[in-house]
Parts: C-alpha cells; sequence; structure tokens
C-alpha cells in the first residue's frame, strides 16, 4: 500500500521551495503577461493517479489496456475545446507550445520549406523561426514585423514578401505584441499565395474564448496554444481546427491523410511519446472554467485593466510600442530614458514586482539586455484586481524605474506591494501543499 506520508514529513528539502514558491506567488505582484494562477481544481487535477498511466494514441484507440478512465478525461476536455473555440478537431496532447508548434510544422512543411513568422524582437515567439530555434534551424524562415513609426504589424510589407517569397505557410500569433490580430486579410493573402494559414494564440487563447479578442480558429488551417496563460490552465499546449479535410499526401504514409488526422499522427508517434494523462485531466477542469460566464467577466476585466495601466504609464511619461494595448499586455520603450530591460527587471524584482525584460522592434540592445519590459495583466486580474489597483501599480512601476539604484526606495515599494497584495489573497498553504500544516 502507498503509505500516506504527505511531502512535508518525506521530502521537508522540496516542501519547502514549494512552500517559498507559494509565498513568493502569494506576496507579490505578478506581471509576466505570460503567466497566470490556476484554480484549485486545476491544480487538484493535476496531482493525482493519473499520472501513473501510459496511454499512447487516442481515445478508443490505445497501445495499452486500462485507459477507459484517462479515455474519459480527453474525451472531456477535447469536447470542451472544440465548444469554447467553436472547432470541429482538438488534440489536446501536446505537453507545450513548442511541441504543439513542431507537430504542425511537420505535418504542413518539408524541412527546407519557407515559412513567414514574426520577427522575436518584433514580438514574435522563438518557435516562429529564431535561428536558435528547431523552427529556424529546419526552415527557410523569412520574418516579418511592425512599422517603425507605429508599431503595428507592417501588412503591406509583409503582403509584399509574401508574393515575392510564396511561402508554404505563415504563422501569426505573438508573444509581445500588445495589439489584436484580424486574422481575415492574413486568410486572403495566404489563399492568394497558396500558403497554409496557422495562428499561434499562446498569449490570448483566453480572450479569445471569452470574446474579447476576434476570433482566429475560422480563418486558419490549424490554431496552436499554451494552455497556461490567459487561458488559465495547467502547463501545456494544445492545437485546434476548424478544417473539414483538405487532403495531404504525406511522404512515408501509405495513404492521404486529413490535415487533422496528420496532425494527430504528428504529435503522436511524431513528436511525443506517452501523454501526460494528469495534466489532461486539469485542462478539461479549465476549459470547463473557461465555458463559464465568469470567464468572460475575467477576461474583459484583463482586457480593461491592460488598458487603464497603459494609460497611466502614458501619463506618467512613459513610451509604449504601438501606443497603448488591445489586449492583455503592455510593451514598455524605456530607451529614450536611458534605462535598459535588464535593470528595470532588477530594481521592480526587488520592490516585489515580477516582469521580464523584453526586446522593443529595432531594439539597439542584446537580447540578454533589452530596452524594454512587458506586462501584463491576466494574474493580477485573477487576484480580483481592477482599475484603481492598476492606476496604483502603474504608480508603483514609475516610483521604483526612478529610483532604481536607491534601494531604500525599492524597499518601501516592497512593503507598499505586501500591503496591496494582502485585501487580495491567492493560495493558503494547504491548497498547495495537501497535509500541510
Ligand atoms: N515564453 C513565453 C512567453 O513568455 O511569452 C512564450 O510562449
Amino acid at each position: 500500500m502507498i503509505s500516506e506520508v504527505h511531502l512535508q514529513e518525506s521530502d521537508p528539502e522540496v516542501f519547502a521551495a514549494v512552500d517559498r514558491e507559494r509565498q513568493r506567488q502569494n506576496n507579490g505582484l505578478e506581471l509576466i503577461a505570460s503567466e497566470n494562477f490556476v484554480s484549485s481544481a486545476v491544480l487538484e487535477a493535476m496531482g493525482n493517479v493519473m499520472t501513473n498511466k501510459y496511454a499512447e494514441g487516442l481515445p478508443g484507440h490505445r497501445y495499452y489496456g486500462g485507459c477507459e478512465f484517462v479515455d474519459e478525461a480527453e474525451r472531456l476536455a477535447i469536447d470542451r475545446a472544440c465548444k469554447l473555440f467553436n472547432c470541429l478537431w482538438a488534440n489536446v496532447q501536446p505537453h507545450s507550445g513548442a511541441q504543439a508548434n513542431m507537430a504542425l510544422y511537420y505535418t504542413l512543411l518539408q524541412p527546407g520549406d519557407t515559412f513567414m513568422g514574426m520577427d522575436l524582437a518584433h514580438g514574435g515567439h522563438l518557435t516562429h523561426g529564431s535561428p536558435v530555434n528547431f523552427s529556424g534551424r529546419t526552415y527557410r524562415v523569412v520574418s516579418y514585423g511592425v512599422k517603425k513609426e507605429t508599431g503595428f504589424i507592417d501588412f503591406d510589407a509583409l503582403a509584399k514578401t509574401a508574393r515575392g517569397v510564396r511561402p508554404k505557410l505563415i504563422m501569426t500569433g505573438s508573444s509581445a505584441y500588445p495589439r489584436a490580430w484580424e486574422l481575415a486579410k492574413f486568410r486572403e493573402l495566404a489563399d492568394e499565395v497558396g500558403a497554409y494559414l496557422v495562428c499561434d494564440m499562446a498569449h490570448f487563447a483566453g480572450l479569445v474564448a471569452g470574446k474579447v479578442h476576434p476570433d482566429v480558429v475560422p480563418f486558419c488551417h490549424v490554431v496552436s496554444t499554451t494552455t497556461h496563460k490567459t487561458l488559465r490552465g495547467p502547463r501545456g499546449g494544445m492545437l485546434v481546427s476548424s478544417e473539414k479535410g483538405g487532403e495531404l499526401l504525406l511522404p512515408g504514409m501509405p495513404k492521404p491523410k486529413t490535415i487533422t488526422e496528420a496532425l494527430d499522427s504528428w504529435v503522436f508517434p511524431g513528436v511525443q511519446g506517452g501523454p501526460l494523462m494528469h495534466v489532461i485531466a486539469a485542462k478539461a477542469v479549465a476549459f470547463g472554467e473557461a465555458l463559464r460566464p465568469d470567464f468572460r467577466t475575467y477576461v474583459e476585466q484583463v482586457v480593461k485593466n491592460a488598458k487603464v495601466f497603459a494609460h497611466e504609464l502614458v501619463s506618467l511619461g512613459y513610451d509604449l510600442v504601438s501606443g497603448g494595448t488591445d489586449t492583455h499586455l503592455i510593451l514598455m520603450d524605456l530607451s529614450s530614458k536611458g534605462w535598459t530591460g535588464k535593470a528595470a527587471e532588477k530594481a521592480l524584482e526587488k520592490a516585489g514586482i515580477t516582469v521580464n525584460k523584453n526586446m522593443v522592434p529595432f531594439d539597439p540592445q542584446k537580447p540578454m539586455v533589452t530596452s524594454g519590459i512587458r506586462i501584463g495583466t491576466p494574474a493580477i486580474t485573477t487576484r480580483g484586481m481592477k482599475e484603481p489597483e492598476m492606476k496604483k501599480i502603474a504608480q508603483l512601476v514609475d516610483r521604483t524605474l526612478k529610483n532604481m539604484n536607491d534601494d531604500s526606495v525599492l524597499a518601501a515599494v516592497k512593503a507598499e506591494v505586501a500591503e496591496l497584495v494582502k485585501s487580495f489573497p491567492l493560495y493558503p498553504k494547504s491548497l498547495v501543499l495537501r497535509g500541510a500544516s
């Protein structure tokens, strides 16, 4: 029999690290745009006996016996994902967004093929063709970006390039572009040049689900996402599509497959082995939560909060890339102040405010230094913070940045942060660490 000894007793060192991380999350202001706080139900679903189960294959078609109950969890996750994004097909097995993207590139491209993606320094993702990532090493990548004067995507330049290079795939979506993606014109262009259109909606999947970002699924052949950002689920990835078919003959495969059949094969056995069934159970729980009306209220507040935060920063004299935001994130350009993202991130961390340094478009600094910081509102909105707190936090960010080298000011801001978060409690010890006293 498995003993009921809890982590605190069986492994005090790991217990202590987890508890300190719980306290860090509780006591600070989490402004990293790609992070969020999952519900107690999602946490519980992630820590369960489904972690013991091998279940290669898909529900009803597995390579192992004993899969009837993990099948139930995976079917719930698929059905809920399809309802949430109004799609016909979903694969909830990718362990991460990067693996979801790897499976879709393998499905739609051959090594050496050309695809277009947003430049990392202009807000793209690593897996959208960065030379340090498999995507940039396996394919010929032609990047697109934003206009220097406006910070908005330079669609005319992108279209001209696409007509010249005729990419096989156009990747959309971003990790630091603060504006909404309008995909109708991208699909028109993709059809004109004979490319597949893909959106990696990882950052704004929750906003799409809650209908505060324009829909992307109907315009794309495939959509990839992570499940842990604005969607507020467990760490993981997913692929969805509303494509009915599309015959696709893949080299090495004896019979034609539809795009979605090929995607399923490229997730497993193509790029992954056994799926993480406990995480899939937690994805099902998170998608169930996102289908409830209060999730829509939540994402509406995420965007309202980001707009108020951005407005306050502009009033305080800061430059924002594109001048503001339509989404959950803000990209501050600190170059006119003569500050680096690296120094700003460090000072804010000392003041109890967590952000990440981030390249800004046309950044003269290196990626480990940068001229910007990225700010997001998903996590602080989950805590219940609204417009008045956004103004207050923007002012705390301003005070910190103006006094970066004055430890006494940073300590005073940290005390104010501690006072503020007391009114927005997060995780009690017993909830994160079962059996903890
Ligand atoms: N690393 C992620 C982010 O922070 O945006 C990209 O998926």
